[in-house]
């Protein structure tokens, strides 16, 4: 079984409701839901007009594919309304592979770990509730440590 931790984020229309239905439909095409993070109010980062996020991180244990989670990720997303328009926009759910166990994944369309989740106040708190020890496959570290070098001066605060 590999620990695969996603990251939930949406700042669009009924934020609450879409990271409910979006764990809902994770634990109807994936597989039950092993551990979540508290859900976090976050200021957007990379674009600072944007409403605020909600962010939530979560652990599955599969041994589902990382292509498979994939392609299951997208088709939720669209089933909850995401339009993809411009980088960085609000969007109404965004699922996020973040790490699938130690595996190093650099394609295309399919990086893991997330290439940017070191630089990210609002996916490293969520995810050091949940897997403060873990070790970051490429760089590392554990998220501690990571979270303790952190630059990103964005607020996150649990709700
Ligand atoms: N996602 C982004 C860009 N900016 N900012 C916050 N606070 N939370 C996000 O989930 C987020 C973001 C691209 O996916
Ligand atoms: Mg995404
Ligand atoms: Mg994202």
């Amino acid at each position: 079984m590999n620990d695969v931790y996603l990251l939930l984020g949406s700042n669009l229309g009924d934020r609450y409701l879409f990271m409910k239905q979006a764990i809902k439909l994770i634990e109807e095409k994936i597989v039950p839901i092993t551990k979540q993070s508290s859900v976090y109010e976050t200021q957007s980062w990379g674009k600072s007009d944007a409403p605020d996020y909600l962010n939530q991180v979560i652990l599955l244990q599969t041994d589902m594919p990382p292509r498979l989670i994939l392609e299951k990720i997208l088709a939720i997303e669209i089933v909850l309304g995401r339009k993809r328009e411009e980088k960085w926009g609000s969007r109404t759910i965004d699922i996020d592979i973040l790490f699938y166990a130690d595996a190093i994944i650099d394609e295309v369309d399919l990086q893991i770990p997330h290439p940017e989740l070191h630089k990210r106040r609002f996916t490293l708190e969520p995810l050091s509730e949940i897997a403060p020890g873990f070790k970051h496959s490429s760089l590392k570290k554990t998220i501690i440590q990571l979270k303790n070098e952190l630059e990103d001066d964005l607020i996150v605060k649990k709700i």
